[in-house]
């Protein structure tokens, strides 16, 4: 799944594909590059993002919504809002991507008869990453990712998928604990779908590999996006949200080639 921000203050992108053409443009490139899904998302939800009001997210993302599903892209919406992702079922998204998990998103899903993804987030982005608390982070996170999913399912959305939520509302630990049990997931038979690219762990984990210790910027985090990547699909993730799509695409053909070298 390529990642497509049109937004002017996403944590690695913010404002290069705002403008419409570009956006497009992006886009096309991300599929030739090999992305199944293009995630169109109108809202930045790093942490301490503010969240965007709902005419604004449409006049974002509905126009590049269009012009893709015409050419025949398989579009994701990214929204925690169910008017926008009505708007952009009805526009030809196939896939409702929700950060929120929410039943009203879920139920716009279930009514397009399109695919639903319900991803994990501890709080609000305002203020998710203040102190973020768990008992059982992999046992938390699962059992809501499977009572939310059962629940879209029942609703009628026809696909459902589950997503933990890295760097939503979690420490460094937290992420990995969560990424350590991925198992836990899979073994869910929901479709599992992990997005850690360019995230501030990556750049946390680069700080404790490197001496002297400092954190790589999300400009230099391609190599731990690729590294976790593998990590997600050697542990049976059916899906990585990422912004390099071409250099994941690689990777993947690469790890995939050795686990199964006679196909
Ligand atoms: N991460 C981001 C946004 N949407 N959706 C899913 N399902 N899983 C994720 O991990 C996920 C997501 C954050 O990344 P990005 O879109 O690059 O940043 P921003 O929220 O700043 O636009």
């Amino acid at each position: 799944m390529g990642v497509l921000n049109v937004t002017p203050d996403s944590f690695s992108d913010g404002g290069r594909f705002l403008d419409h053409d570009a956006a497009l443009a992006h886009a096309r490139a991300l599929a030739t590059q090999g992305a199944h899904w293009i995630d169109v998302g109108g809202e930045s939800t790093r942490p301490r993002a503010d969240p965007v009001p709902e005419a604004e997210e449409l006049r974002r993302v509905l126009p590049v919504v269009e012009v893709l599903a015409a050419e025949g892209v398989a579009v994701s919406i990214d929204t925690r809002k169910a008017a926008v992702a009505e708007a952009a079922v009805a526009a030809g998204a196939r896939m409702v991507n929700d950060v929120s998990a929410s039943p009203e998103v879920a139920a716009v899903a279930a009514a397009g008869g399109v695919a639903y993804v319900a991803m994990h987030m501890q709080g609000e982005p305002a203020t998710m990453q203040e102190d973020p608390r768990y008992g059982d982070v992999v046992a938390e996170v699962r059992d809501f990712l499977v009572a939310r999913a059962q629940a879209a399912r029942a609703a009628g959305a026809p696909e459902v998928w589950i997503d933990p939520g890295i760097g939503f509302g979690k420490t460094l630990d937290h992420n990995l604990d969560l990424l350590a049990n991925l198992d836990a997931l899979v073994v869910t038979g929901f479709p599992v779908l992990v997005g850690t690219s360019r995230k501030g762990m990556l750049g946390q984990l680069a700080a404790r590999a490197t001496p002297g210790g400092a954190a790589a910027p999300a400009s230099d985090r391609l190599e731990g996006s690729l590294a976790t990547a593998v990590w997600a699909r050697l542990r049976g993730v059916a899906m990585v949200r990422v912004h390099d799509v071409g250099a994941t695409v690689r990777a993947l053909g690469a790890v995939d080639g050795v686990a199964a070298p006679a196909a």
